[in-house]
């Protein structure tokens, strides 16, 4: 039979299989092998073999992510970079991204800021956990959905509010900067119906090793707000780094795409290029 790992506790998995949880240990299977979100064929009540997978991500260990749910709120204070890594690595590894502004109830200027960055570059989403606007995430819970983002930008308090119950360990957030701390350590698939699970995850900070795969002349391509002005270019091989004759360049003056995913895009292309070079 098959079935999905939804949990993994030391050499204890837990199986998603027929409708139902249970607990169980695998047969000649490296427990190191196996991840959350594999599928994995089971013979009485044991796991025997672990399906071909569509991905397999690190930090946090995950696996046959479909989609990315990258959450940004207004506090704490955002980081663009970090969003852009996310958007890129999502196309490396075949995810569809989602973007998240959470705790809408904050700040309304923080939404349309970061709705002029990201308009046209990806789907977006406003809520807050604090009220019923949390619930316009749920179409976008789709396959295996990972929640990324800072610590404290609410991930485990946006679980909480879908589910309807305290399943997620939220953090003080004052306790939380005070520490440096994330609250949420181990990865966990809670089931959304349809096949859909979503998955509190700690962790993409170590994200820039797995982009490492890319090099940094192709950078420009996981960019799609870029690609829509490449044609304009004079050059084909364009890095899009100077204003001559640069298609991109003139779409950043004339306020097309954003000056931040813009400069950022360049210093991500600079840290893709040093750490190659080690
Ligand atoms: N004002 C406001 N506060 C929120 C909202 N959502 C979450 N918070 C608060 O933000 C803090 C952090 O929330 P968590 O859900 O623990 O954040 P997290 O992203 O899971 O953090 P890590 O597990 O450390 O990665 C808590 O104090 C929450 O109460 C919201 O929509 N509005
Ligand atoms: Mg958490
Ligand atoms: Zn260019």
């Amino acid at each position: 039979m098959k079935g999905l790992i939804l949990k993994k506790n030391a050499d204890k998995f837990t199986v998603e299989i027929g409708g139902q949880s249970l607990v169980m240990s695998a047969r000649n299977l490296k427990k190191e092998g196996i991840f959350v979100g594999d599928r994995v064929e089971c013979e009485n009540g044991v796991i025997v073999k672990v399906l071909e997978r569509k991905n397999l991500l690190i930090r946090p260990p995950l696996a046959n992510v479909d989609t990315m749910i990258i959450v940004v709120a207004c506090l704490p204070k955002p980081d663009f970079l970090l969003i852009d890594k996310l958007l890129v690595f999502c196309v490396v590894k075949g995810i569809k991204p989602v973007l998240c502004i959470n705790k809408s109830d904050l700040s309304e200027s923080f939404v349309s800021d970061v709705k002029k960055i990201y308009e046209g570059v990806v789907d977006i989403v406003s809520i807050s956990t604090l009220d019923e606007s949390v619930m316009n995430l749920k179409k976008f819970v789709k396959g295996i959905t990972a929640l990324a983002g800072q610590s404290a930008v609410g991930k485990s308090s946006i679980i909480n509010a879908l589910l309807g119950k305290e399943i997620a360990t939220i953090g003080d957030f004052s306790k939380k900067v005070m520490r440096g701390k994330q609250t949420t350590r181990l990865v966990e698939l809670y089931d959304f119906g349809k096949n859909n699970y979503l998955a509190d995850t700690a962790g993409f900070s170590k994200l820039s090793e797995e982009l490492l795969i890319i090099n940094e002349n192709e950078l420009k391509d996981y960019y799609p707000d870029f690609i829509k002005y490449a044609h304009i270019c004079k050059y084909k091989s364009c890095q899009h780094l100077s204003a001559l004759d640069c298609g991109v360049a003139k779409a950043v003056k004339d306020g097309k795409i954003s000056e931040v995913r813009y400069e950022n895009y360049k210093i991500l292309r600079e840290n893709i290029k040093q750490v190659k070079r080690f």
